[in-house]
Formats: structure tokens, sequence, C-alpha cells
């Protein structure tokens, strides 16, 4: 802890990338954790382009339940102190693999989202968006009026990231003084690569109660929960130990 603090004293520029992980306090299940999202569903079915056009009804009935499932939970401690450690800096970035609009809650600025928000929906002919609200897309909406079907604007497996977003996303790692990796397993590319393969000369720490594919490649591993470690993280800046 001690050397990261005095990293983010100096730094003048940091990147921060988190996963599910750090919304799980707030009530949402991760991926691959115990419980979690891959666990107890077929991402083929549910979260797959394929899946998608076999039965878009099945999977907008699990989006609009996750949809709703994000706006009943609220921001946790983890996310408030990264929004508190924005402040700090002119240059800092959050590049998010959630859709969960949790960051954008707690008051993250400098947002990137790598894998697209359960917000919006996006017609797969021409484009057209749309903002969902609580309870998210009818059934009788999914058919758009140019031909093609209304789906979540996200990123399953095997398209690309938001161009842009993952453009500045590169740049901010490639820059960044320290890089903060927090709740993510880190199997997920290209996102992981950012705390690993554009990371040049950052110091980088790991935030998470479990080992990840790229503990044993980072400078610095603070193993516990997200809401408890951000805002000790912030409350030691503040020179405040805990
Ligand atoms: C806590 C905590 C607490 C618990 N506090 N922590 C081989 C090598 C490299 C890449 C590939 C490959 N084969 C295929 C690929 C590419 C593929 C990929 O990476 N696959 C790997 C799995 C092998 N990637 C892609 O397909 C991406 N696109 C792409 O590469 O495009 C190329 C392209 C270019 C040009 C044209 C066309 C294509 C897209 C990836 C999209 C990922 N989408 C998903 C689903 C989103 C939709 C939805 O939400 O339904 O995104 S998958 C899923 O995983 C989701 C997540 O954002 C992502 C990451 O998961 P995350 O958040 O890390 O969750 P977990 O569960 O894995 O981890 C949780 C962590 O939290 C754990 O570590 C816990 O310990 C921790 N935790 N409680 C802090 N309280």
């Amino acid at each position: 802890m001690r050397e990261l603090i005095d990293r983010l004293r100096t730094a003048r520029s940091v990147t921060v990338l988190t996963g599910s992980g750090i919304s799980a306090e707030s009530g949402l299940p991760t991926f691959r954790g115990v419980g979690g999202l891959w666990r107890t569903h077929r991402v083929e079915e549910l979260a797959s382009p394929a899946g998608f056009e076999r039965d878009p009804q099945l999977v907008w009935t699990w989006y609009n339940e996750r949809n709703a499932a994000h706006r009943r939970a609220q921001p946790n401690a983890g996310h408030r102190a990264l929004a508190e450690l924005e402040t700090r800096y002119l240059d800092f970035t959050l590049a998010t693999q959630n859709v969960d609009s949790l960051h954008l809650r707690a008051g993250t600025r400098n947002l990137l989202e790598l894998h697209g928000s359960l917000r919006i929906a996006r017609c797969t002919g021409c484009g057209y968006e749309r903002e969902l609200d609580a309870s998210g897309l009818p059934f009788e909406q999914i058919e758009h009026t140019c031909g093609g079907r209304m789906r979540p604007d996200i990123v399953w497996f095997g398209e690309p990231l938001p161009p842009e977003a993952w453009r500045r996303a590169v740049a901010a790692a490639e820059r960044a003084e320290v890089i903060l990796v927090v709740g993510t397993s880190a199997v997920v590319y290209p996102a992981a690569a950012l705390a690993t393969r554009y990371a040049r000369d950052a110091f980088v720490a790991e935030i998470n109660p479990e080992a990840t594919a790229i503990s044993e490649r980072v400078a610095c591993v603070l193993r516990g929960p997200a809401s408890e470690v951000l805002p000790r993280i912030v409350a030691e800046l503040d020179g405040f130990p805990s």
C-alpha cells in the first residue's frame, strides 16, 4: 500500500480498469465467480449474436431483468472512492468493462464503457439508438421499422469494442503513471491488455480479493473487496492512515 500511495501522490496521470467485481457489493453478480452469470446462464444462448438471431425474446428477457437489477442497485463505496479519486487529477481515465452504469451514477466523469452499456438499445440494421427505461425493451419493439432488430448496446464475444472508447483507453494506459485494476479476472481481451501490454511505465496495482490472470505481472496486489480497499486508498492520500 505504501508504495502505491507514494506513486499516487506524485502521479499526474492515472488510469483505472474495472470489472464486475467492483459492483459485487452493490448486489450485482460477477461473470465467473460463484453464482456468477456465466455459471448459471449459457453465454452462447444469451450473450452472443447467434443466440440473439435465434431467440431475441429470450435474450431481451435476460437483459431486461439485468437492466432492472442495475437500476435497483446503488453505487457502493468503491465506485464513490474512484469518483473522489478522479477529482485529484487533471488526467484521470476510468475504463470499465461493466455495463451497469454504476460508475456514471457515482459521479465518475471521464468514463470509457469498453463493453457498452445497458442504458441503450441499438438497431442491428440502421444503427438507430434509443434509451431504455427501467422496464427495458418491450418485446413488440424488438423488430425495428427498417427491418433490423433492436439489440442491447453491449459488446458480445467476437465483436469489436467501441472504437473511440478503445482508442482513448489505450492512450490513457500508455501515458498513465499509475494503473489500478479493480474487480476483474483479467481474462477478457482486449480490455485486460490495458493493464499489461499497453501499460508501458505505469505502476500497476491490482485490487481484488482473489488472484487473477495478471496478479503475477503487476507491481502491487491489494487483496480485499474494492469497497474497502479503495476508500482506504483515498483516506491514505488525505493523510488519514487507517
Ligand atoms: C471483486 C469483488 C469485490 C469479486 N471487490 N473484486 C484468446 C486470447 C485472447 C483473446 C481471445 C481469445 N479467444 C477469443 C478472444 C477474444 C475474446 C476474449 O477475450 N475471450 C477470452 C475469454 C478468451 N474477446 C472478445 O471477443 C472481445 N472482442 C474482440 O476481441 O474483438 C476483436 C474484433 C476486432 C475487430 C472486429 C471483430 C472483432 C469482446 C469481449 C466482450 C466481452 N463481453 C462480456 C459480456 C458483455 C455483455 C453482458 O454483460 O452480458 O463482458 S463477457 C464478460 O466478461 C463481460 C465482462 O465485462 C467481461 C469481464 O469479466 P469480469 O468483469 O472480469 O468478471 P469476472 O467474473 O471474470 O471477474 C470478477 C472479478 O471480480 C474476480 O476476479 C473476482 O475475484 C473479483 N471480485 N468480488 C473486488 N468485492
